[in-house]
């Protein structure tokens, strides 16, 4: 293991971090990493980062992509989640939007909000911060979780109800019960422990080993089996809920679910959330090396990065061509697909 002992070697204290924006590429049913060449796959993500996303992807994906809707332009990463649903009592779906986060650039469209920090917001614990290698896929969360194991034993995988696009406490493991004045914000954290050998797993999971506490707090160590620490990669989407919130069920249940199992997951045990790596050569590594934090990153120093019109014209054609945005009598994928209309 030459490699270990010369990481060690270069490890020193830094306080790198990257927070950025990112606009919605799609919103359609494709899952390259747990349904490869499923056209369309089982349930709706919302996707953003590069162009290349497709119903397979192979390899490098740096090298397919030709823009992403990211603020950083060399990354063609792809990160994508589960979309919400409003559900009526009258038993009809409606897609709730996505918007912006703050602390970000005026104008990106929907999207997510994407960090990658290292120990914590402020340092790297004078530990070497791995990037990840091409290649590299990972998931968190399963929609297939039920509430015994599911985003309850996860503190990474919340949802916040909002008072303002600010508001980041309390964190709760399941849909608010309640209708929230800002929105609803879902977050999603990923283990940040490598077993140093496999860019992915069967499952997308056992190659990475979760240390990762509530709320960005300092994750604990990395265990012998998963020794190497990579970069914290986490995502913060914000919904709005609030053209819904005069439509609220009389029995005071949570009327919003995410866009899998039928009828929606409304509880929120099964959030979940994917990502393939997709940097260009070594941009990720050397921002985790500087000492670079969110914004100061831009611009070359050490990362380049582009605008608001720049990140929005970046998109992915529809390959599904089903009808999102009606009221749907079942969700995407539960059905027959209903098609869009031609506009
Ligand atoms: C997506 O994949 C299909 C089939 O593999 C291919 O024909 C198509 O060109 C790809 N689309 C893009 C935008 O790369
Ligand atoms: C359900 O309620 C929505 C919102 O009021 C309405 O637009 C839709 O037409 C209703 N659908 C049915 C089947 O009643
Ligand atoms: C669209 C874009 O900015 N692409 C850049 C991605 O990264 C490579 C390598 O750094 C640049 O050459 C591209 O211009």
């Amino acid at each position: 293991m030459k490699w270990l002992s010369l990481t060690l070697a270069l490890a020193g204290p830094s306080q790198a971090a990257l927070r950025f924006g990112c606009s919605t590429v799609s919103i359609q049913r494709l899952d390259p990493l747990v349904e490869p060449g499923a056209l369309p796959s089982a349930h709706l993500h919302q996707i953003v980062g590069g162009n290349g996303f497709n119903a397979t992807m192979q390899g490098d994906i740096a090298e397919k992509s030709t823009c992403t809707t990211c603020t950083f332009s060399e990354n063609f990463s792809n990160y994508w989640t589960a979309v919400m649903f409003f559900k009526h009592p009258n038993g009809t779906y409606k897609r709730v939007p996505i918007m912006q986060n703050t602390a970000l650039p005026n104008g990106i469209n929907g999207g997510m909000t994407i960090y990658y920090t290292q120990q914590d917001f402020n340092s790297n614990g004078n530990q070497k911060i791995t990037a990840f290698k091409p290649g590299f896929r990972m998931t968190v969360g399963s929609p297939t979780y039920n509430p015994a194991d599911g985003s309850r034993g996860n503190p990474g995988l919340r949802f916040v109800c909002l008072e303002n696009k600010g508001t980041r406490f309390p964190e709760l493991p399941t849909f608010p019960t309640r209708p929230c004045k800002g929105g609803i914000m879902t977050v999603h954290h990923f283990p940040a422990c490598w077993d140093g050998k496999n860019l992915d797993s069967p499952d997308h999971q056992s190659h990475m080993f979760n240390t990762v506490r509530e709320a960005f707090a300092p994750a604990g160590p990395c265990p012998a089996s998963h020794p190497v620490r990579m970069p914290q990669l986490a995502f913060e989407t914000l919904w709005d809920t609030t053209q819904f919130n005069n439509m609220w069920p009389a029995d005071g249940s949570n009327p919003f679910v995410l866009s899998f199992g039928e009828g929606g997951d409304a509880k929120g045990y099964g959030t979940h959330a994917d990502y393939v790596f997709g940097w260009k050569g070594d941009a990720l590594q050397r921002a985790m090396d500087s000492s670079c934090m969110f914004n100061a990153c831009e611009n070359g120093r050490p990362l380049k990065s582009q605008n608001v019109a720049a990140m929005n014209k970046c998109a992915v054609k529809d390959m599904v061509g089903e009808e999102l945005d009606d009221w749907l009598p079942y969700l995407p994928g539960q059905g027959p697909i209903i098609m869009a209309k031609k506009k």
